[in-house]
């Protein structure tokens, strides 16, 4: 299937500069160093980095115990900078095992969140992960909304990185989730790091899908505390809400990551510098696409660094002891001036009669976040060598 072309002058034009022709400058050095580490990613196997995972200090498990064995996940995403992050951990993470991407609109466009997608697997030498496009708007229909303005163009802090150069899957995103879950059974993980329109395909095309995924991650929301759209909503639930509403009243295992949890860690100037300096694997590409996103946090909400939504929301999956969770029944507004409203019922009164809150099953709502932690959990992965 084709792919887009968009911005293929200015693709071209960059990697001449990352062939050396331009490296006068310390961001054409930056971008191509990016050039050979994305060569270097396509070129090692994924059986090399498997065998590096594995043989290890990673072999070590979350608090020293031993390790008996990555948990399988798929990573529902729009990348998306602060996805890029979480992805990049993930492959990082010898406690998971990435068995795909799927893709969906939000930072960017689902046909160029896919791009992004293929780009992150081969950066992190890992071009064989399968990448499943999912839907390309909400399951309402309509233009989706797209946060170029928060993460770039290219969704990738407009560092506009050559093409990739392996393809999609053939299967849709939701046809992939069914596929895999099915597959195994009670064992595989979703981190859904977008709005939820393909996982809520997924639920819609099999009955038994809820029932079947191990647990379900979700990045979104605001529980008790203002959205990042507007006062009511937060972007991934806002994106579609109706989808959000099918996902959290399904009964699956959901744990779900509010930007009211995310927004206490913060990555300062400091940690980013910190980062960009390591020596960390993927460290200066990630800088390079940080600096616009840290830049609209200043304009944005004050902050001298940047929100790591998605990576905290990953660190929920691996590390679920450095948060505590309330549970309850969540449902989503999605109609009218509170449309993407994430509402929970905390069980905290008896209620006379019963509401659209009754009935369903209830979910964990992170509650407290062990800041520091889950930050030096995030830069201690990101700038591993
Ligand atoms: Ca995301």
């Amino acid at each position: 299937m084709a792919r887009s072309q968009r911005g293929s002058t200015h693709l071209s034009s960059t990697i001449n500069m990352r062939a050396g022709a331009y490296s006068s400058t310390p961001q054409a050095d930056v971008l191509s160093r990016d050039l050979i580490i994305l060569e270097k990613g396509r070129k090692r196997g994924m059986e090399e980095v498997t065998a590096n995972c594995h043989g290890g200090l990673d072999a070590i498990g979350p608090n020293g115990l031993g390790f008996s064995g990555p948990q399988k996940i798929i990573i529902d995403t729009d990348p998306g900078i602060d996805d890029t992050m979480a992805i990049l951990m993930a492959f990082q993470t010898c406690e998971v095992e990435v068995l795909g991407l799927t893709t969906i609109f939000g930072n960017v466009a689902t046909e160029d969140a896919t791009r992004n997608a293929l780009l992150l697997c081969e950066l992190a030498g890992r071009p064989n992960i399968p990448v499943a496009e999912g839907s390309f708007v909400p399951l309402k229909g309509g233009k989706p909304r797209v946060a170029d303005f928060v993460h770039g163009k290219d969704g990738l802090g407009n560092t506009f990185l050559p093409p990739p150069k392996t393809n999609k899957v053939e299967k849709s995103a939701s046809e992939f989730l069914v596929e895999k879950v099915s597959e195994y059974p009670g064992e595989v993980s979703v981190l859904a790091l977008g709005p939820l329109t393909n996982v809520a395909l997924a639920i819609k095309r099999d009955s038994t899908f809820a029932s079947k995924v191990k647990k379900l991650i979700v990045l979104g929301g605001s529980f008790f505390a203002l959205g990042n759209v507007n006062p009511a909503a937060e972007a991934n639930i806002y994106g579609d809400p109706e989808a959000a509403d099918i996902v959290f009243t399904s009964g699956a295992d959901i744990v779900v990551v509010g930007i009211n949890i995310t927004t206490q860690v913060k990555l300062t100037d400091d940690d980013l510098l910190e980062m960009r300096q390591s020596g960390g694997k993927n460290c200066e590409v990630l800088g390079e696409m940080c600096k616009s996103y840290r830049d609209w946090h200043v304009k944005s909400d004050g902050v001298y660094g940047i929100f790591p939504h998605d990576p905290v929301s990953f660190v929920a999956l691996v590390r679920p002891d450095l948060f505590k969770y309330k549970t309850g029944v969540v449902r989503v507004e999605t109609q009218g001036i509170c449309a993407g409203h994430t509402l929970m019922d905390q069980g905290l009164k008896k209620w006379n009669s019963s509401n659209p809150w009754s009935g369903y099953s209830p979910i964990a709502v992170a509650w407290t976040v062990n800041v520091e932690e889950v930050k030096n959990y995030i830069k201690n992965v990101l700038m591993k060598p």
